[in-house]
Protein backbone atom coordinates (compact mmCIF):
# COMPACT_ATOMS: atom_id res chain seq x y z
CA UNK A 1 0.00 0.00 0.00
CA UNK A 2 1.01 3.55 -0.95
CA UNK A 3 2.63 5.54 1.69
CA UNK A 4 0.27 8.14 1.98
CA UNK A 5 -2.12 5.81 2.81
CA UNK A 6 -0.64 4.28 5.64
CA UNK A 7 0.03 7.74 6.91
CA UNK A 8 -3.94 8.74 6.62
CA UNK A 9 -4.03 5.44 8.53
CA UNK A 10 -2.10 6.34 11.53
CA UNK A 11 -2.84 9.97 11.58
CA UNK A 12 -6.86 8.13 11.88
CA UNK A 13 -5.13 6.00 14.75
CA UNK A 14 -4.27 9.19 16.86
CA UNK A 15 -8.09 10.82 16.14
CA UNK A 16 -8.77 7.43 17.81
CA UNK A 17 -6.87 7.94 20.67
CA UNK A 18 -7.74 11.22 21.04
CA UNK A 19 -11.29 10.38 21.56
CA UNK A 20 -10.68 7.82 23.95
CA UNK A 21 -9.51 10.48 26.57
CA UNK A 22 -12.24 12.67 25.29
CA UNK A 23 -14.60 9.70 26.45
CA UNK A 24 -12.57 9.21 29.77
CA UNK A 25 -12.39 12.88 31.00
CA UNK A 26 -11.17 13.81 34.28
CA UNK A 27 -12.12 11.90 37.43
CA UNK A 28 -14.29 9.49 35.56
CA UNK A 29 -13.06 5.93 35.41
CA UNK A 30 -12.56 3.93 32.30
CA UNK A 31 -11.22 1.59 30.25
CA UNK A 32 -8.40 3.27 29.26
CA UNK A 33 -5.16 0.75 28.55
CA UNK A 34 -7.77 -2.26 26.33
CA UNK A 35 -9.01 0.76 24.55
CA UNK A 36 -5.47 2.67 23.42
CA UNK A 37 -3.91 -1.00 22.76
CA UNK A 38 -6.42 -1.39 20.64
CA UNK A 39 -6.87 1.74 18.73
CA UNK A 40 -4.83 0.78 15.89
CA UNK A 41 -6.95 -2.70 15.05
CA UNK A 42 -9.81 -0.87 15.68
CA UNK A 43 -8.77 1.98 13.10
CA UNK A 44 -7.74 -0.36 10.24
CA UNK A 45 -10.67 -2.56 10.45
CA UNK A 46 -13.10 0.70 10.35
CA UNK A 47 -10.94 2.64 7.96
CA UNK A 48 -9.33 0.42 5.77
CA UNK A 49 -10.44 -3.16 5.52
CA UNK A 50 -14.49 -2.99 6.61
CA UNK A 51 -17.23 -2.56 3.82
CA UNK A 52 -19.69 -0.75 5.86
CA UNK A 53 -21.65 2.65 5.07
CA UNK A 54 -22.53 5.02 8.25
CA UNK A 55 -25.70 6.24 6.49
CA UNK A 56 -27.30 3.09 5.70
CA UNK A 57 -25.98 1.25 8.85
CA UNK A 58 -28.43 -1.78 8.80
CA UNK A 59 -27.29 -2.67 5.23
CA UNK A 60 -27.75 -6.55 5.29
CA UNK A 61 -24.36 -6.47 3.30
CA UNK A 62 -22.39 -4.78 5.87
CA UNK A 63 -19.62 -6.54 7.13
CA UNK A 64 -19.96 -7.09 11.06
CA UNK A 65 -17.50 -6.22 13.87
CA UNK A 66 -17.90 -7.48 17.36
CA UNK A 67 -15.98 -6.46 20.07
CA UNK A 68 -16.04 -9.09 22.24
CA UNK A 69 -13.61 -8.00 24.57
CA UNK A 70 -16.14 -5.17 24.98
CA UNK A 71 -14.59 -2.92 27.74
CA UNK A 72 -12.28 -1.29 25.18
CA UNK A 73 -15.47 0.46 23.26
CA UNK A 74 -14.07 3.72 23.79
CA UNK A 75 -11.66 3.39 21.11
CA UNK A 76 -14.92 2.01 19.18
CA UNK A 77 -16.93 5.11 20.04
CA UNK A 78 -14.06 7.31 19.06
CA UNK A 79 -14.04 5.76 15.18
CA UNK A 80 -17.81 5.24 14.74
CA UNK A 81 -18.32 8.88 15.89
CA UNK A 82 -15.33 9.33 13.53
CA UNK A 83 -17.13 7.99 10.66
CA UNK A 84 -20.36 9.49 11.09
CA UNK A 85 -22.75 7.06 13.19
CA UNK A 86 -23.18 10.34 15.94
CA UNK A 87 -21.88 12.78 16.69
CA UNK A 88 -18.05 13.81 18.42
CA UNK A 89 -19.82 15.65 21.20
CA UNK A 90 -21.12 12.58 22.28
CA UNK A 91 -18.13 11.01 23.40
CA UNK A 92 -17.79 13.74 26.03
CA UNK A 93 -21.06 12.15 27.47
CA UNK A 94 -19.93 8.58 27.54
CA UNK A 95 -21.33 7.40 31.03
CA UNK A 96 -23.10 9.12 31.83
CA UNK A 97 -26.44 8.97 32.79
CA UNK A 98 -28.90 8.97 29.66
CA UNK A 99 -25.93 8.61 27.31
CA UNK A 100 -26.08 6.15 24.60
CA UNK A 101 -22.19 5.40 24.61
CA UNK A 102 -21.90 3.38 28.26
CA UNK A 103 -19.47 1.46 29.59
CA UNK A 104 -19.93 -1.59 27.50
CA UNK A 105 -21.29 -1.97 23.78
CA UNK A 106 -24.93 -1.97 23.47
CA UNK A 107 -27.13 -2.44 20.20
CA UNK A 108 -29.09 1.39 21.07
CA UNK A 109 -25.39 2.94 19.99
CA UNK A 110 -25.39 3.31 15.95
CA UNK A 111 -22.98 1.29 14.24
CA UNK A 112 -22.77 -1.41 17.16
CA UNK A 113 -23.49 -4.77 16.02
CA UNK A 114 -23.75 -7.08 19.50
CA UNK A 115 -24.00 -6.38 23.29
CA UNK A 116 -20.45 -7.68 24.91
CA UNK A 117 -19.00 -7.12 28.32
CA UNK A 118 -19.69 -9.69 29.83
CA UNK A 119 -16.32 -11.86 28.63
CA UNK A 120 -16.09 -14.46 26.58
CA UNK A 121 -19.09 -14.67 24.12
CA UNK A 122 -18.50 -11.88 21.51
CA UNK A 123 -16.53 -14.57 19.10
CA UNK A 124 -19.90 -16.96 19.65
CA UNK A 125 -21.71 -14.15 18.32
CA UNK A 126 -19.32 -14.13 15.34
CA UNK A 127 -19.55 -17.39 14.64
CA UNK A 128 -23.28 -17.20 14.37
CA UNK A 129 -22.90 -14.03 11.90
CA UNK A 130 -20.64 -16.06 9.88
CA UNK A 131 -22.74 -18.89 9.51
CA UNK A 132 -25.66 -16.82 8.64
CA UNK A 133 -23.71 -15.47 5.57
CA UNK A 134 -22.71 -18.96 4.54
CA UNK A 135 -26.44 -19.97 5.11
CA UNK A 136 -27.98 -16.43 3.18
CA UNK A 137 -25.10 -17.03 0.21
CA UNK A 138 -24.20 -13.47 1.64
CA UNK A 139 -20.46 -12.25 0.80
CA UNK A 140 -19.81 -10.04 4.40
CA UNK A 141 -17.12 -10.77 6.71
CA UNK A 142 -17.35 -10.67 10.40
CA UNK A 143 -14.57 -9.62 12.17
CA UNK A 144 -14.07 -9.89 16.53
CA UNK A 145 -11.95 -8.28 18.79
CA UNK A 146 -10.36 -10.87 21.49
CA UNK A 147 -8.59 -9.80 24.46
CA UNK A 148 -5.77 -12.32 25.61
CA UNK A 149 -7.07 -12.04 29.13
CA UNK A 150 -10.55 -13.07 27.19
CA UNK A 151 -9.12 -15.99 26.14
CA UNK A 152 -9.19 -17.55 29.60
CA UNK A 153 -12.66 -18.16 28.78
CA UNK A 154 -13.62 -22.00 27.98
CA UNK A 155 -16.77 -20.52 25.54
CA UNK A 156 -13.95 -18.84 22.94
CA UNK A 157 -12.41 -22.40 22.44
CA UNK A 158 -16.27 -23.63 22.13
CA UNK A 159 -16.02 -20.85 19.24
CA UNK A 160 -12.81 -21.82 18.09
CA UNK A 161 -13.96 -25.12 17.25
CA UNK A 162 -17.35 -24.41 16.04
CA UNK A 163 -16.16 -22.00 13.28
CA UNK A 164 -13.42 -24.66 12.01
CA UNK A 165 -15.83 -27.56 11.96
CA UNK A 166 -17.95 -24.97 9.77
CA UNK A 167 -14.95 -23.86 7.54
CA UNK A 168 -15.77 -20.12 8.30
CA UNK A 169 -13.29 -18.77 6.00
CA UNK A 170 -15.30 -14.82 6.42
CA UNK A 171 -14.66 -15.02 10.22
CA UNK A 172 -11.67 -13.26 11.30
CA UNK A 173 -10.35 -13.51 14.98
CA UNK A 174 -8.30 -10.30 16.17
CA UNK A 175 -6.26 -11.23 19.73
CA UNK A 176 -5.20 -7.83 21.47
CA UNK A 177 -2.24 -9.67 22.92
CA UNK A 178 -0.93 -7.18 25.15
CA UNK A 179 -0.05 -9.45 27.55
CA UNK A 180 -2.09 -7.50 30.47
CA UNK A 181 -5.06 -9.00 32.39
CA UNK A 182 -6.69 -6.66 34.41
CA UNK A 183 -4.90 -6.91 37.30
CA UNK A 184 -1.19 -8.06 36.28
CA UNK A 185 0.21 -9.25 33.69
CA UNK A 186 -1.16 -12.61 31.76
CA UNK A 187 1.99 -15.06 32.38
CA UNK A 188 1.08 -14.26 36.36
CA UNK A 189 -2.52 -14.12 36.26
CA UNK A 190 -3.26 -17.36 33.96
CA UNK A 191 -0.81 -17.89 30.95
CA UNK A 192 -2.85 -18.67 27.93
CA UNK A 193 0.41 -19.98 26.49
CA UNK A 194 1.13 -19.83 22.19
CA UNK A 195 -2.14 -18.67 21.44
CA UNK A 196 -1.02 -18.49 17.68
CA UNK A 197 -0.17 -22.26 17.61
CA UNK A 198 -3.78 -23.20 19.75
CA UNK A 199 -5.07 -21.53 16.89
CA UNK A 200 -3.52 -23.77 14.71
CA UNK A 201 -4.22 -27.09 16.65
CA UNK A 202 -7.78 -26.01 16.47
CA UNK A 203 -8.14 -25.69 12.45
CA UNK A 204 -7.67 -22.16 11.74
CA UNK A 205 -4.89 -20.13 10.02
CA UNK A 206 -2.87 -17.87 12.01
CA UNK A 207 -0.50 -15.03 12.07
CA UNK A 208 1.44 -13.21 14.46
CA UNK A 209 1.88 -9.01 13.83
CA UNK A 210 3.16 -5.95 15.31
CA UNK A 211 -0.53 -5.08 16.50
CA UNK A 212 0.60 -1.17 16.06
CA UNK A 213 2.40 -1.35 12.68
CA UNK A 214 -0.16 -0.14 10.27
CA UNK A 215 1.43 -2.08 7.12
CA UNK A 216 1.43 -4.73 9.28
CA UNK A 217 -2.61 -5.19 10.12
CA UNK A 218 -3.13 -4.33 6.83
CA UNK A 219 -1.06 -6.62 5.28
CA UNK A 220 -2.72 -9.39 7.86
CA UNK A 221 -6.55 -8.11 7.13
CA UNK A 222 -5.57 -9.08 3.31
CA UNK A 223 -4.50 -12.08 3.73
CA UNK A 224 -7.30 -13.54 5.70
CA UNK A 225 -9.06 -12.49 2.45
CA UNK A 226 -7.14 -15.29 0.42
CA UNK A 227 -7.85 -18.44 3.07
CA UNK A 228 -10.05 -21.07 1.94
CA UNK A 229 -12.35 -23.30 4.16
CA UNK A 230 -10.36 -21.96 7.08
CA UNK A 231 -11.16 -19.45 9.98
CA UNK A 232 -8.27 -16.98 10.60
CA UNK A 233 -6.79 -15.22 13.60
CA UNK A 234 -4.59 -12.56 13.46
CA UNK A 235 -2.37 -12.38 16.71
CA UNK A 236 -1.47 -8.60 17.13
CA UNK A 237 1.58 -7.86 19.95
CA UNK A 238 -0.09 -4.68 21.49
CA UNK A 239 1.14 -2.40 24.61
CA UNK A 240 -1.80 -2.08 26.98
CA UNK A 241 -2.06 1.70 27.43
CA UNK A 242 -0.76 2.58 23.91
CA UNK A 243 0.68 6.20 23.69
CA UNK A 244 0.09 7.55 27.20
CA UNK A 245 3.77 7.36 28.46
CA UNK A 246 2.40 6.69 32.24
CA UNK A 247 -0.12 4.20 31.11
CA UNK A 248 1.45 1.88 29.12
CA UNK A 249 2.39 -1.44 30.08
CA UNK A 250 0.60 -0.50 33.56
CA UNK A 251 -2.30 -2.36 34.34
CA UNK A 252 -3.17 -0.07 37.32
CA UNK A 253 -4.82 1.85 34.24
CA UNK A 254 -7.00 -0.56 33.34
CA UNK A 255 -10.25 0.69 34.31
CA UNK A 256 -9.15 3.93 36.29
CA UNK A 257 -9.71 7.52 36.22
CA UNK A 258 -7.25 10.83 35.26
CA UNK A 259 -6.64 13.10 37.59
CA UNK A 260 -6.89 16.75 35.63
CA UNK A 261 -2.90 16.41 35.80
CA UNK A 262 -2.42 13.16 34.04
CA UNK A 263 -5.25 14.01 31.85
CA UNK A 264 -3.47 17.13 30.03
CA UNK A 265 -0.21 14.64 30.27
CA UNK A 266 -2.25 11.73 28.15
CA UNK A 267 -3.11 15.15 26.03
CA UNK A 268 0.15 15.85 25.34
CA UNK A 269 1.43 11.83 24.80
CA UNK A 270 -1.27 11.82 21.95
CA UNK A 271 -0.58 14.96 20.51
CA UNK A 272 3.29 14.38 20.09
CA UNK A 273 2.57 11.02 18.37
C1 LIG B 1 -17.15 -12.81 32.27
C2 LIG B 1 -16.35 -11.66 32.77
N1 LIG B 1 -15.51 -11.85 33.82
C3 LIG B 1 -14.78 -10.81 34.30
C4 LIG B 1 -14.90 -9.56 33.73
C5 LIG B 1 -14.12 -8.39 34.31
N2 LIG B 1 -13.03 -8.00 33.41
C6 LIG B 1 -13.17 -6.93 32.61
S1 LIG B 1 -11.82 -6.67 31.65
C7 LIG B 1 -11.01 -7.98 32.35
C8 LIG B 1 -9.62 -8.35 31.92
C9 LIG B 1 -9.57 -8.76 30.50
O1 LIG B 1 -8.25 -8.89 30.09
P1 LIG B 1 -7.92 -8.77 28.56
O2 LIG B 1 -8.89 -9.58 27.78
O3 LIG B 1 -6.49 -9.10 28.36
O4 LIG B 1 -8.24 -7.25 28.27
P2 LIG B 1 -7.23 -6.05 27.98
O5 LIG B 1 -5.97 -6.27 28.74
O6 LIG B 1 -6.97 -6.07 26.51
O7 LIG B 1 -7.95 -4.82 28.42
C10 LIG B 1 -11.81 -8.61 33.29
C11 LIG B 1 -11.40 -9.78 34.08
C12 LIG B 1 -15.80 -9.41 32.66
N3 LIG B 1 -15.97 -8.24 32.04
N4 LIG B 1 -16.49 -10.47 32.18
Amino acid sequence: MENNKIKELERKAKIIREGILDCIGIDKKGHLGGSMSSADLVTALYFYKMRINPENPDDPERDRFILSKGHSVLAQYAALSELGYFSKSELKRTKEFGSFLQGHPEVRTPGIEANTGSLGQGLSIGVGMALAAKLDSKNYRVYVILGDGELCEGQIWEAITCASFYNLDNLVAIVDYNQMQASGPIKERYNTGDIKAKFEAFGWKAWEIDGHNMTDIIVALDKTEQVKNFPSAIIAYTIKGKGVSFAENNYSFHNNSLTQEQYEQACKDIASI
